[in-house]
């Protein structure tokens, strides 16, 4: 592959053009190919037929191979169709996948026809080794490279982990590659010009459950202060950004350390909202809160999890019940609005602790209504197939499904894209849920969601969310959740946002 030819960088829809963010992972990969090879990204998000826009950029034999990045749920399915369509039209074309899901499923991503190399976790270096290895630039060969999965004679080979690498930090993003950088600005209930950002790298914790456990093994690497300030200058002054969405994996981390990025945030005043930990904003010193009002942080997005602690304790959280109260209750003394996640519906006792969570819930709207609530269902991360871990097999062999027979997760990203297991990946539904459950898990969010319509959604009325409310208030009152008729149509009528599905 000589220097002037391209590197496809497809971002296959995941969510509507209206709730387009900026396609970071592609942005973040072409920062790193810069010099080194030449790159295009076609965004599927903004570019509504991208699958005919990358069969037209690869017909002219320039392009030499194309990345993909996917993650669980509905991309899956627009990486799927992406792949095959390329696959036909130039079946010698190396398709290259990364993201959450083949980090997560490198085995599922590689039994498919269409896949021939998966990129685990961080992806800068290992593309461009990759990409060098298949010009044979150098002496790489595809066993040297760090994180990368690949099939040799029809076997998967997963080589070693890659190390985590803070290099991504010193890079600015290549916002004139996208068309129209300023379409992904958006107007939300923080800001008119809304922009995502991702502002420091990992998580220094380890859930079980989570994929960015899995993508950084407790590794995390915060940006110097100088660099958020010229970020945040830099897009202030380029796109009139007025507020910022941080997909950070966790905001809060040590305060030694937040001060300084929370001393530029003040100077910024931008409405922000990010991911946090309950143990984190509970620890802060009122200092540091000042300087979090000061900087006009909105709304905290906090995985409570669940109310039990033997759960929390099991799933190596770290945080506990009275955690999650005081988190809340700092927020509220604060200003800032808390969105806690909440995972429902466990294994080990689906209704019981479902049950336990509405009370939970109704006890946090009880103490601070404005309290955002998510709700998922708990749905662990499928073992990966070279995992001989005897904890994790143990964890993977006790899953039932209803009938009590063991959970078989699918083994390639065609079965992954069937609707149950999009369901799983989106936290929506799992096999041990039965539909009697899954139907009073979904009637409580929606009279839940009716009583205190979400302040995200700015695309509803006032009036429609008042008479939503007014509607709700008897059921949610009298715990009457079940078939709420009259709130899924009124709520259709009004066409009130889900936010787990859209992001803000
Ligand atoms: C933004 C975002 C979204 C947006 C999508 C973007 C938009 N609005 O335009 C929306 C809101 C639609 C979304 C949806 C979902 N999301 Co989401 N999302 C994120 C978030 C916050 C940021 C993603 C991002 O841009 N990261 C920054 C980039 C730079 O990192 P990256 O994508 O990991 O890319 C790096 C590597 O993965 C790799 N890489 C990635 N792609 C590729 C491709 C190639 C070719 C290569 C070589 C390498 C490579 O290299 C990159 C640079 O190092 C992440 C959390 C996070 N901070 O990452 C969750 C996250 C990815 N989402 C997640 C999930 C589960 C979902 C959902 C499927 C379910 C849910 N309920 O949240 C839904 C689907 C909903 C639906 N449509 O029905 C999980 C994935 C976990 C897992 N188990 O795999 C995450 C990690 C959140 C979490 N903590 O649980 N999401
Ligand atoms: S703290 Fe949050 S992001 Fe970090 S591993 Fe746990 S759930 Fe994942």
């Amino acid at each position: 592959m000589a220097a002037s030819q391209r590197v496809l960088l497809i971002n296959p829809t995941i969510t509507s053009h209206r709730h387009a963010r900026f396609p970071l992972a592609m942005m973040n990969l072409s920062a790193a190919l810069e010099g080194k090879y030449e790159s295009t990204i076609i965004d599927g998000n903004v570019d509504r037929d991208y699958v005919s826009t990358a069969l037209r950029a690869i017909a002219d034999g320039s392009v030499s191979a194309v990345g993909v990045t996917v993650m669980g749920g509905p991309q899956l399915r627009s990486a799927i169709a992406v792949s095959k369509a390329i696959r036909e039209k130039l079946p010698t074309l190396p398709i290259v996948w990364g993201g959450a899901f083949p980090t997560v499923c490198p085995d599922a991503a590689l039994n498919a026809a269409y896949v021939d190399y998966v990129v685990r976790a961080q992806g800068e270096d290992t593309l461009v080794e990759l990409l060098d290895a298949l010009t044979e630039r150098g002496n790489l060969v595809l066993e040297s490279i760090l994180g990368l999965s690949w099939k040799l004679r029809r076997e998967i080979v997963h080589n070693k982990d890659r190390k985590f690498s803070a290099a991504s930090l010193d890079r600015m993003l290549p916002y004139d590659k996208l068309e129209n950088p300023r379409q992904y600005l958006r107007n939300t209930y923080l800001g008119r010009r809304t922009i995502g950002y991702q502002a420091a790298l990992g998580c220094r914790f380890r859930c079980t459950f989570c994929g960015v456990a899995k993508m950084f093994h407790g590794k995390m690497a915060l940006p110097p202060a100088a660099r958020l300030d010229q970020d945040l200058q830099f897009m202030k002054d380029r796109f009139g950004v007025d507020a910022i969405q941080f997909y950070d994996h966790n905001f809060f981390d040590r305060e030694v350390d937040m001060v300084p990025l929370l001393e530029v945030l003040a100077k910024y005043r931008m409405p922000w909202w990010c991911y946090a930990r309950s143990d984190a904003l509970v620890n802060l010193s009122e200092r540091s809160w000042a300087l979090v009002k000061k900087s006009r942080l909105r709304m905290a997005y906090i995985g409570a999890e669940s109310p039990s602690d033997w759960l929390l304790h099991d799933i190596r959280k770290g945080t506990s019940r009275d955690q999650t109260l005081e988190a809340v209750e700092k927020c509220r003394s604060h200003g800032v609005i808390p969105e806690l996640s909440f995972m429902l519906a466990p294994p080990q006792d689906p209704e019981g602790e479902t049950e336990k969570t509405f009370e939970f819930i109704r006890l946090i709207k009880r103490l601070h209504p404005a309290t955002e609530v998510m709700i998922y269902i708990y749905t662990p991360l499928p073992r990966r197939q070279d995992d001989r871990n005897p904890a994790s097999m143990r964890a993977a062999s006790a899953l039932r499904d209803c009938d009590g027979k063991p959970v078989v997760f699918p083994k390639t990203a065609d079965e992954w894209a069937e609707p149950q297991w999009v369901d799983y990946w989106c936290h929506q539904s799992a096999p041990w849920l039965s539909e009697r459950l899954r139907r009073r898990i979904v009637d409580f969010t929606t009279v839940l969601g009716c009583r205190y319509p979400t302040i995200m959604d700015i695309r509803a009325s006032a009036w429609g969310k008042s008479a939503l409310r007014a509607l709700a208030s008897w059921r949610y009152r009298f715990q009457r959740y079940d078939d709420p008729w009259e709130l899924r149509v009124s709520r259709k009528l009004i066409r009130h946002w889900d936010p787990r599905v859209m992001s803000l």
